[in-house]
């Protein structure tokens, strides 16, 4: 859990952790303010704090560092300021588990009108719909969101992709996700609910507005990686030995067609989907 000023939510959060599928609960305290800190050190949790504040991508590398040191297989970020379930963690390990995917998405948009019933602002709405779009294409995929924060992924996938490179902001997760695509990984999602109240913390319209040409600034720069325009390491993988068998190359085209649905999700999981990012010509 990457957190920043979350004392109001993180008890909550915490104790609507599916723990039974969880060996440890990870909270980085990215330089808050109040006292997420004192409270956090109080709970069965272990913590990390930032003696600075460095921003949500910073924190999520210092999350992902210290998992991969401690041998984590799956690891799920879960915003601990309460707007995603805990409880439904199996649904987004089992996938990974079951090696059927390497990074499991909580989509809030498969339920067609659940963004807005969960109270979704109508203009994140929109330019979550939009980017999630435009991405889709470039990385050649067809999810129902992109722009989830309640992720899980597979320990092979953090280590291949180079992770320390990207943003110390919100647009380290557009990166990431891009980069999984790029490097052949199997993407999944399974539906979750939208939660906005008072209690948790949320993006301006300014710094959505930032995100979102972030967001698209980090589709460009994969597109002249792919080209070979303008390379980035972001891009590169960390050696040549880095592929593993059973996943495809690299995309090598820009605007590779969205795959078919492989239908090897969770069969449980009615609405859920699969895809892989993959090569086309
Ligand atoms: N804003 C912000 N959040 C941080 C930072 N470091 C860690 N976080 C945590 O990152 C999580 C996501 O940040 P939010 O501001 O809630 O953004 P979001 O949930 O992606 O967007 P909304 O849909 O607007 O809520 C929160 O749980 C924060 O506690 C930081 O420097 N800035
Ligand atoms: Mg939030």
């Amino acid at each position: 859990m990457p957190g920043l000023n979350v004392a109001r939510t993180l008890e909550r959060t915490y104790e609507g952790i599916a723990t039974e599928w969880v060996d440890e609960i990870l909270l980085v305290d990215d330089g808050s303010s109040d006292n997420t800190r004192e409270l956090a050190e109080k709970l069965p949790i272990r913590v990390i704090w930032h003696p600075h504040n460095v921003g949500y991508g910073g924190t999520q590398k210092t999350c992902y560092l210290d998992a991969l040191q401690r041998d984590a297989d799956v690891v799920v970020m879960l915003h601990p300021d309460g707007q995603y379930e805990g409880e439904i963690i199996p649904k987004l390990v089992a996938p990974i588990v079951a090696g059927k995917a390497d990074i499991v998405l909580g989509s809030r948009f498969l339920d067609p009108d659940g963004a807005r019933k969960g109270g979704m602002p109508w203009w994140k709405r929109a330019a979550n719909r939009f980017l999630t779009e435009s991405e889709n294409r470039l990385m050649g995929t067809e999810l129902s969101e992109l722009h989830t924060g309640y992720r899980a992924f597979s320990r092979q996938l953090l280590l291949e992709v180079p992770f320390l490179r990207n943003s110390l902001d919100f647009a380290f997760d557009t990166e990431l996700l891009m980069q999984a695509a790029h490097f052949g990984f199997r993407f999944h999602e399974v539906p979750c609910a939208t939660i906005y109240n008072n209690e948790a913390s949320s993006v301006s319209f300014r710094q959505g507005v930032v995100y979102g040409v972030k967001s698209l600034g980090a589709g460009a720069r994969l597109v002249l990686h792919r080209r070979g325009i303008w390379r980035s390491k972001k891009f590169q993988a960390r050696s040549a030995s880095a592929s593993s068998p059973g996943r495809a190359p690299a995309p090598t085209s820009p605007t590779a067609p969205p795959p078919p649905t492989s239908g090897t999700g969770s069969p449980s999981a009615a609405s859920s989907s699969s895809t892989a990012a993959r090569a086309s010509g």
